[in-house]
């Protein structure tokens, strides 16, 4: 019986969704935090190296970490991988020199115990900006296509404007695994 409230409970979408904003330093993620959390705004609770905020969309709850992507942070992210149900992984679409360190890191968290039930949203973020690369550049460049372990999916976004940040969520809440 207990199991079956549960159930039912969770169809009603009470529960909770682990969510993890990462990306190298200046990607956007706190900009990104920010842009979901200005709609349906609940509670703030900064702390060091990072913020968490709780997100609703539609009868969903997420809850979204945006971890600091600065190299000397970037190996504390492991501690914060458990239950993760979704890993945005934040681009800044200008940064053409990093975009190899970008997906070093992610092919270095994808294969990670934590993370395997994971799905991945990519936020080609700074489309607004002359010259950064489009979303099917940055696929190319992180070789996204290769990925058969992991759900994913790339949006384009500008994170200022908000422009295509729904769009990511809507796909995340077409992908919550019950
Ligand atoms: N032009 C432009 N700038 C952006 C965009 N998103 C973020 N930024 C800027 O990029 C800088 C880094 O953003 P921030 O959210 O702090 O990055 P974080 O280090 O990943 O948290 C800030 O100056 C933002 O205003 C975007 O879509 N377009
Ligand atoms: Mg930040």
């Amino acid at each position: 019986m207990g199991i079956l409230l549960a159930k039912l409970w969770s169809l009603w979408g009470d529960e909770e969704h682990k969510v993890l904003i990462l990306g190298l330093d200046n990607a956007g993620k706190t900009t990104i935090l920010y842009q979901f959390t200005m709609k349906e705004v609940v509670h703030t609770t900064p702390t060091i190296g990072s913020n968490v905020e709780e997100v609703k969309w539609k009868n969903l709850r997420f809850v979204m970490w945006d971890l600091a992507g600065q190299d000397s942070l970037r190996p504390s992210w492991t501690s914060y991988y458990s239950s993760t149900e979704f890993l945005i992984l934040v681009v800044d679409c200008m940064d053409r020199q990093r975009i190899g360190l970008v997906k070093e890191e992610l092919y270095r968290m994808l294969p990670h115990e934590d993370l395997k039930k994971a799905s991945v949203l990519v936020f080609a973020n700074k489309q607004d900006l002359k010259g950064a690369m489009t979303s099917a550049e940055l696929s190319d460049a992180l070789n996204l296509t290769s990925i058969k372990t992991h759900r994913w999916q790339i949006q384009a976004c500008c994170a200022l404007s908000g422009e295509g940040l729904y769009q990511g969520l809507e796909w995340m809440s077409n992908h919550i695994k019950r």
